[in-house]
């Protein structure tokens, strides 16, 4: 639905306050990393804050550390957006970011119009959504359903638990169950987002409507072998770990080939090697997998060959090795009815959209288990994401803002008021 004459965002005002944000948990050497409880990751939540309470937004952090901005009624089920502010390991100033300042732009827009809204606006910068120690962790707790187990056992690279880091970082980890609302709490979620991808921009779209979400398995797939020296050790009386981890993770590439997979996934991403000496063979070597597709089965299925890989290529060099599973989270199918609306949004201002499945994992693929979700994706240039160089044009990020804000004012709206044009 459009308003007439059509609400817009305050451009300067949200390209400011990317650019203000993204300057945040920027290190000496130019690289910004804002783990989830962090001294960066306070910085930016205290900035946040500011912002929100700016735009009239009652603020709020959680018992998991969810920011959560709110107006209108005090009853009623609640319309909700909102998106991340953690970012990866030099990581870019948009990827999640741009979605809660959006989120934070279309309540200062509502509120400066004054309009009488029908039920209660949130906006929330979920925690973790990165998984620097459990992937969309924020979200699983708001959503419920989070095991006690998980924020015990999951651990970030240097293997502070999670569990220590909410802790450390003041908050009571045994009472992350309060941060789930009551079912029927959220009638709708929406999140904005850049594509992370090159779809948008090689076909010259304006919106991504986003009808799927994939689903995400997180391995750690261990190969422990025994230390000796590099000189002195004949190459047939070796038990070399990270040998082993690189045949396995070649066999597994060569696997993933053969069989011709296509929509999905596969990221050995990261390697943890010790000793990590050059003229020491490698003890163990832990190798972390991030598998994806629309279907939970078939990441299932990748995930066994790999198994059964690991264990052959183990016996092989006559060492031992063991999987650690870290994190699944399925994949979602968005609301039809919300994919609708952000269409009719994007037709109303003029913009070409396309509809499209998102091969990055977001929040709102754990929303979409309590309430309806839906997701509005903007270009981004060159697909480059999770990069310091992620970037997309300041006019195309204003468009999805404005989507949004359709989007936002046609769940929200009690009736349809004329509003005054909102100032530039
Ligand atoms: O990894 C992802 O897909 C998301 O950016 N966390
Ligand atoms: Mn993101
Ligand atoms: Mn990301």
């Amino acid at each position: 639905m459009t308003l007439h004459p059509p609400l817009q965002v305050n451009s300067q005002r949200l390209l400011g306050d990317i650019d203000s944000l993204g300057g945040i948990g920027v290190d000496e050497n130019g690289e910004r990393t804002r783990p989830s409880f962090s001294p960066q990751y306070q910085e930016a939540v205290e900035w946040l804050i500011d912002r929100m309470r700016a735009a009239g937004l009652r603020t709020r952090i959680d018992a998991v550390g969810n920011v959560i901005g709110r107006m209108g009624p005090d009853n009623g089920p609640i319309v909700m957006t909102g998106s991340h502010i953690d970012t990866v390991r030099n990581g870019g100033p948009l990827d999640g970011s741009y979605g809660v300042l959006a989120g934070v732009e279309v309540a200062h827009i509502l509120s400066e119009n004054k309009l009488e809204l029908a039920a209660p606006l949130e906006v929330v910068a979920f925690a973790d959504e990165e998984g620097a120690y459990l992937s969309l962790f924020g979200s699983r707790a708001l959503a419920g359903g989070l095991a006690a187990a998980e924020i015990e056992t999951s651990r970030n690279w240097q293997g502070t638990s999670l569990f220590e880091a909410m802790d450390a970082y003041g908050f009571d980890p045994e009472r992350y169950r309060e941060a789930a609302y009551p079912a029927g709490a959220i009638q709708k979620f929406v999140e904005l987002h850049i594509e992370q991808g090159p779809v948008l921009d090689t076909q010259g779209q304006d919106i991504g409507i986003v009808n799927g979400i994939v689903g995400m398995r997180n391995l750690n797939f261990r190969f422990l072998g025994k230390s000796n020296h590099a000189g002195t050790t004949p190459m047939d009386m070796r038990q070399d770990a990270l040998r082993a981890a690189a045949e396995f993770i070649t066999r597994a590439y060569t696997r993933f080939e053969e069989e011709g997979e296509q929509t999905a996934r596969l990221t050995f991403g990261a390697i943890h090697v010790k000793p990590n000496m050059g003229n020491v063979i490698a003890r163990e070597a832990a190798v972390r997998l991030d598998c994806r597709d629309l279907d939970d089965d078939r990441t299932a299925k990748i995930v066994d060959q790999l198994e059964s890989i690991a264990r052959q290529v183990a016996l092989h060099y006559g060492i031992d090795a063991d999987v650690e599973y870290l994190s699944h989270d399925r994949a979602a199918i968005l609301a039809p009815d919300i994919m609708e609306e952000i269409g009719r949004a994007a037709e109303g201002l003029g913009l070409t959209s396309m509809v499209m499945p998102s091969g990055a994992g977001h929040d709102t693929q754990v929303m979409a288990r309590i309430c309806k979700a839906g997701m509005i994706f903007v270009p981004s240039s060159n697909g480059l994401s999770h990069h310091p160089d992620e970037w997309t044009d300041p006019q195309q990020l204003i468009k999805g803002a404005n989507v949004l804000l359709h989007t936002m004012a046609s769940f929200l709206m009690a009736k349809k008021m004329q509003p005054q044009a909102a100032t530039r």
